[in-house]
């Protein structure tokens, strides 16, 4: 049995106290993941960070993290993270947007693909069996909390692999959801 914990989640910038277990994806990190190559003179570059709030991996422990993504863009495509199915599939997720515009792009298995809009006070709720990305279009850092189910686990590989089927990209008049390219059926 675990037992009961209060954790400060800092609403503006997405860290909480105390300090937890932190994970730094650079551009370096991001290879392959957008359409263009990540120029070398911008490998170091944090794109977003994650801070866990861990319990004891199991199906009726609720794991919980905080996102900051920086903003930015490689060619037309927004930074963002690298977006995952869960490792067990049907494990469903909420993302609360704290700060920031972004959208959360979701993609199923047999190609359906869905684009919701992220800004502070939207709840997400990603059913099982989406894969997710979340995307920072806007000018500022966006943060956002998310609580899921703490066996569902990362399984990153399908997505490097075939990526999503839209990409969102910065356009004439905001940010833009497009086919990707890489991902004709
Ligand atoms: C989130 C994500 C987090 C980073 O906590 O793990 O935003 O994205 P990537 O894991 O795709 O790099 C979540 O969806 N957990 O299940
Ligand atoms: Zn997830």
């Amino acid at each position: 049995m675990t037992d009961p914990f209060t954790t400060m989640l800092d609403l503006e910038r997405g860290l909480v106290e105390p300090e937890r277990k932190l994970t730094e994806r650079t551009l370096a990190d991001m290879d392959g993941m957008y359409l263009d190559p990540v120029p070398s003179s911008r490998a170091g570059e944090v794109v977003y960070t994650v801070s866990e709030i861990p319990v004891p991996v199991s199906g009726s422990n609720l794991l919980s993290s905080t996102t900051v993504i920086q903003p930015g863009r490689v060619g037309d495509e927004f930074h963002m993270t690298k977006g995952h199915y869960h490792a067990i599939r049907d494990r469903a997720e909420i993302y609360v947007t704290l700060a920031g515009e972004g959208r959360l792009v979701m993609g199923t298995e047999d190609g359906r693909h869905q684009v919701e809009p992220m800004r502070r006070g939207t709840v997400n709720y990603v059913a099982g069996g989406w894969a997710h990305r979340s995307v920072n279009a806007g000018d500022d850092p966006l943060v956002f909390y998310a609580v899921y189910v703490a066996d569902a686990g990362y399984d990153y590989a399908t997505i490097e692999e075939e990526g999503f089927p839209v990409l969102v990209v910065a356009g004439d008049d905001g940010p833009r959801v497009v086919p990707n390219p890489r991902r004709q059926r």
